[in-house]
C-alpha cells in the first residue's frame, strides 16, 4: 500500500488500483483532498494497473467541497484539474459510493468513466441549500444524463436521489450488495477490462441536449411552475441558468465558463453567504457546552402523548413515523376518536400516501381515557389547554402515574416550565419540549431546560429529535422562550404602527417582501381573530375586538383585517380601514406616513434587541441557536440568516442607534439590551458573544 498523502491511500488488487480516501467526517473536498486525488489518480494512472477504482472510507462518499474553505483563498490543486485527470484517464475511472455523494462528491463521480453504487447510497447535488449551484461541471454534466427536465428538478431542490432511482436514471452504471462495496467495483472494473468497455465522458454525450434544444420553453416553463417556492432566491435562478447554458452555449467548454461566472456570483453574493453561516449554525444547534455528545441517554421505546387535539395528535405522528409506539389520552371518547380519525386522515392526505404505511403507522397508535396507561411510558408529552393550573394538575398527577426515570415533558409554548416541574417529586425529569404547529410537519423544537433537569433528560431530547427529524434548539425558561418571546415584540409593534397609520396590508406587505411567507395582519386571519377572544367580555376595546363583533373573524368567516373572496384571495378592506381610522381618531393622534423603512426596522430591531437579551440572560448558548429558531419555526427567509445574523450584517451600532432614536417616541418598549449596548461600543458582533 501506499501512502499518497494523509488521507490518501494506493493500493493495487489484481488489475486494479484502488486510491481510498479517508477524511472524517464526511470526505469533504479539502485542499488535502484534492491533493491526495490529484496525487493518487496520477500516480495510479502511471503504475501497472490496468483500472482504477475511488472509494472512501467512513460514513460517506465525498459529501461535497469543503464549505469552511469558502470564501477564503484555496491552496493546493483545483477540483477542475483532479477531474481533467480523472476524465482523461487512460485506463477505466470507477467511482465506487456510499453513504450520500454530494455536491462535488457527485460532480467528482461524473467525471469518472462509471459510477457503482450500492443499494443505501444516495445522490445529489444540493448546493442550493447553501445558496449555490454545482460550480465544478455538474450544471453541464447531470443534464447529458439525466436530461433537462430533471436536472433542473435536482439542482434546484437538492434533492438527494436514491441509488435505485439513480440507477434508472442513469447516473448510477450498477447497484452491488450492500456492505460489498468495494469487491463490487474491483468486480466492476475487472468487467469493464475484459469486456473492453469504452472511457465514457459524460462531457461528450449531447443527445439529452439535443432534445432539450427542441423544446425551449421548458426553462420559461419551470421557472413559472415554481415561482413561489424560489420567491426571494438567488441560487434557483442561477442553476436555472447555467443548465440552459448547457443547451444554449456551442460547447461544454462554453457551459463550464457560464457555469464559472454564475457560481461566482452567487458565492461573493450576500444570500450564499447567510446560508453557508445558517448550515453550520444549525449543526451548531446540537452543540451544548455542559451536555457533552458522550452523555448517557435514556431509552425511549415507548411514548406517551396527554391531549390529542391538534397539537398531541402532531406530536404523536413524528413517533409513530419512526416506529415509535404511542399511547395516546384524551378526557373523553369523541375527542379520542376525532383526535385519531384526523392523524389517520393527515396519514392518507400526504404526498405519496400508502395505504399499508398508513396503517403501519396507525398500528403504532393506542388511544386510551385512562392516564394510568401512560405508565410503562418513557416519555410522557403533555399537550393539554395552555394554562398553568391545568398544566400543574396534570403534572401532579403524571408524578404519580409515570415509572421511575421516565421523562415528564411540557408543550407549553410559553409557560415557566421550573413552576410545572415543582408540584412533581422530580424535577430533574421534567423538560419542555415546544413543537410548532403541524406539529408533524414543523421542523423546529425548542427544548426547554429547567433549573433542575437532568443533564441525561437533555441528551435524551436533543437525540430523540434528530431521531424524529426535528432541528432542536436548547432553550432556558423565560415567557414565549426564545421564538414566542421574539416574536412578541414584533406584534406589539406592528399594533402600534396600525395607531399611527400604516394599515395592516402595509405591514404585511414590507415582511412579505423582505421574505417572510406572510405577515402578522394575514396570519391572524388565516389563524382567527377570535383565538382567545370571549365574546361575553368584549367591549369593542380594540380594533381586533371590533372586527370579531362584526364577525370579521379571519379568512374562516371570509373577511378579518381583509376582506376574501371565494378563492381566499386577500384584498384591502374599507371596512377595517374605517375601524382603524375611527380608533386613531378617538386616541386624538394624527395618521402619519411611515416609510417602508420604518415599517421593517420597528417590527425587526426590537426582535433583535429581544434577542440580545435572551442571550445576555443565558436563555439561549448563542446568537446562532436564536437564527436556527426563526428560520425553522417563524419562517425568517434562510438567505438572510436568521435574525441575530440580520443584526451582525447591519452592524450592532446602526441597530443600537435606531433603537434609542425610536425610544425617543415609543418609550420603554424600545430599551436597548445591555448587551447590544457593549457590544456596539466594542465595534462587536452578536455571533462573537459567548456565554460565561
Ligand atoms: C459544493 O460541493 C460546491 C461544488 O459544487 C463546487 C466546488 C468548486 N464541508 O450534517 P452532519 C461537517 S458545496 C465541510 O452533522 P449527517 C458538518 O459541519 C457542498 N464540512 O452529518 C459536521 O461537522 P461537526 C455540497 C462539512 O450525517 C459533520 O461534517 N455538499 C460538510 O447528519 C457532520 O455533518 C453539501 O452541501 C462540507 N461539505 O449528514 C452537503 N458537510 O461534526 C453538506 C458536512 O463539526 N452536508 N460537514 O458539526 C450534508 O448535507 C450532510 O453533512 C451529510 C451528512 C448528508 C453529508
Amino acid at each position: 500500500m501506499t501512502e499518497i498523502n494523509s488521507v490518501t491511500t494506493l493500493v493495487q488488487e489484481g488489475d486494479v488500483a484502488v486510491l481510498t480516501l479517508n477524511s472524517p467526517p464526511v470526505n469533504a473536498l479539502s485542499a488535502k483532498v484534492r491533493e491526495g486525488l490529484d496525487l493518487g489518480f496520477k500516480q495510479a494512472i502511471e503504475s501497472d494497473a490496468e483500472a482504477i477504482v475511488l472509494i472512501c472510507d467512513g460514513r460517506t462518499f465525498i459529501a461535497g467541497a469543503d464549505i469552511t474553505e469558502f470564501g477564503g483563498q484555496m491552496a493546493g490543486p483545483s477540483l477542475q484539474d483532479v477531474q481533467a485527470t480523472m476524465e482523461n484517464s487512460p485506463k477505466p475511472v470507477i467511482a465506487a459510493i456510499h453513504g450520500t455523494a454530494l455536491g462535488g462528491g457527485l460532480e467528482v463521480a461524473l467525471c469518472a468513466h462509471y459510477r457503482v453504487a450500492v443499494p443505501s447510497a444516495k445522490v445529489g447535488l444540493p448546493e442550493v441549500n447553501i445558496g449555490l449551484l454545482p460550480g465544478a461541471g455538474g450544471t453541464q454534466r447531470l443534464p447529458r444524463i439525466v436530461g433537462v427536465q430533471k436536472a433542473l428538478e435536482m439542482v434546484t431542490s437538492g434533492q438527494h436521489v436514491p441509488a435505485q432511482q439513480a440507477l434508472a436514471m442513469g447516473l448510477v452504471d450498477e447497484v452491488v450488495e450492500e456492505g460489498k462495496l468495494r469487491e463490487g467495483a474491483i468486480a466492476f472494473a475487472n468487467k469493464a477490462l475484459a469486456e473492453n468497455k469504452p472511457l465514457v465522458k459524460v462531457r461528450e454525450n449531447n443527445a439529452k441536449l439535443e432534445e432539450a434544444k427542441g423544446k425551449p420553453e421548458i426553462f420559461a416553463e419551470f421557472r413559472k411552475a415554481n415561482a413561489r417556492k424560489f420567491r426571494g432566491f438567488q441560487a434557483p435562478e442561477n442553476n436555472i441558468k447555467a443548465v440552459e447554458a448547457a443547451v444554449t452555449t456551442g460547447s461544454f467548454d462554453e457551459g463550464i465558463a457560464e457555469e464559472r461566472k454564475l457560481f461566482m456570483e452567487l458565492m461573493m453574493g450576500p444570500q450564499s453567504a447567510a446560508q453557508r453561516y445558517y448550515f453550520f449554525a444549525e449543526r451548531q444547534a446540537q452543540k451544548i457546552p455542559d451536555v457533552p455528545d458522550d452523555t448517557p441517554t435514556r431509552p425511549i421505546k415507548k411514548v406517551g402523548v396527554l391531549g390529542a387535539g391538534t397539537m398531541g395528535g402532531g406530536i404523536a405522528m413524528n413517533f409513530a413515523n419512526v416506529g415509535i409506539p404511542v399511547t395516546i389520552v384524551e378526557l373523553k371518547q369523541d375527542a379520542l376518536d376525532r383526535g385519531l380519525s384526523t392523524i389517520r386522515k393527515n396519514y392518507e392526505r400526504s404526498r405519496g400516501a400508502d395505504p399499508a404505511q398508513t396503517e403501519k403507522r396507525m398500528s403504532m397508535l393506542t388511544g386510551s381515557l385512562d392516564r394510568a396507561d401512560l405508565a410503562d411510558c418513557d416519555l410522557i408529552i403533555e399537550a393539554v389547554f395552555e394554562r398553568m393550573d391545568i398544566k400543574k394538575e396534570v403534572f401532579a398527577a403524571l408524578d404519580k402515574i409515570a415509572k421511575p426515570g421516565a421523562i415528564l415533558a411540557s408543550n407549553t409554548s410559553y409557560l415557566n416550565v421550573d413552576e410545572i416541574a415543582s408540584v412533581t417529586s422530580r424535577p430533574q425529569d421534567v423538560i419542555g419540549l415546544h413543537f410548532f404547529s403541524p406539529a408533524n410537519v414543523m421542523k423546529l423544537l425548542e427544548v426547554i431546560r429547567g433549573e433542575k433537569t437532568a443533564k441525561d433528560v437533555i441528551a435524551t431530547s436533543m437525540k430523540l429529535a434528530k431521531q424524529i427529524g426535528k432541528i432542536a434548539v436548547l432553550a432556558g425558561v423565560c415567557p414565549g422562550f426564545i421564538g414566542n418571546r421574539m416574536l412578541s415584540q414584533r406584534q406589539r409593534e406592528a399594533q402600534k404602527l396600525v395607531m399611527e397609520g400604516a394599515m395592516p396590508w402595509d405591514i404585511d406587505r414590507v415582511l412579505y417582501d423582505f421574505g417572510f411567507p406572510m405577515g402578522p395582519f394575514a396570519m391572524s386571519d388565516l389563524a382567527g381573530l377570535d383565538i382567545g377572544w370571549v365574546k361575553e367580555n368584549s367591549k369593542g376595546e380594540s380594533i381586533r375586538d371590533v372586527l370579531c363583533e362584526m364577525d370579521r373573524r379571519g379568512q374562516k368567516t371570509g373577511a378579518g383585517y381583509y376582506d376574501y373572496d371565494e378563492n381566499r384571495t386577500a384584498k384591502p378592506s374599507p371596512v377595517t380601514e374605517k375601524i382603524i381610522n375611527d380608533f386613531i381618531a378617538k386616541s386624538g393622534r394624527n395618521p402619519r406616513k411611515i416609510s417602508d423603512e420604518e415599517i421593517l426596522e420597528r417590527c425587526v430591531y426590537p426582535m433583535i434587541n429581544e434577542g440580545a437579551k435572551i442571550l445576555e440572560e443565558g436563555k439561549a448558548i448563542r446568537s446562532s441557536d436564536i437564527d436556527v429558531v426563526w428560520v425553522n419555526g417563524y419562517g425568517w427567509p434562510v438567505y438572510r440568516g436568521g435574525p441575530m445574523y440580520y443584526g451582525d450584517q447591519i452592524g450592532t451600532a446602526k441597530v443600537l442607534a435606531k433603537m434609542k432614536e425610536f425610544q425617543g417616541a415609543m418609550g420603554d418598549d424600545f430599551k436597548p439590551s445591555a448587551l447590544l449596548e457593549k457590544l456596539a461600543a466594542d465595534g462587536k458582533k452578536f455571533s462573537d458573544f459567548k456565554q460565561g
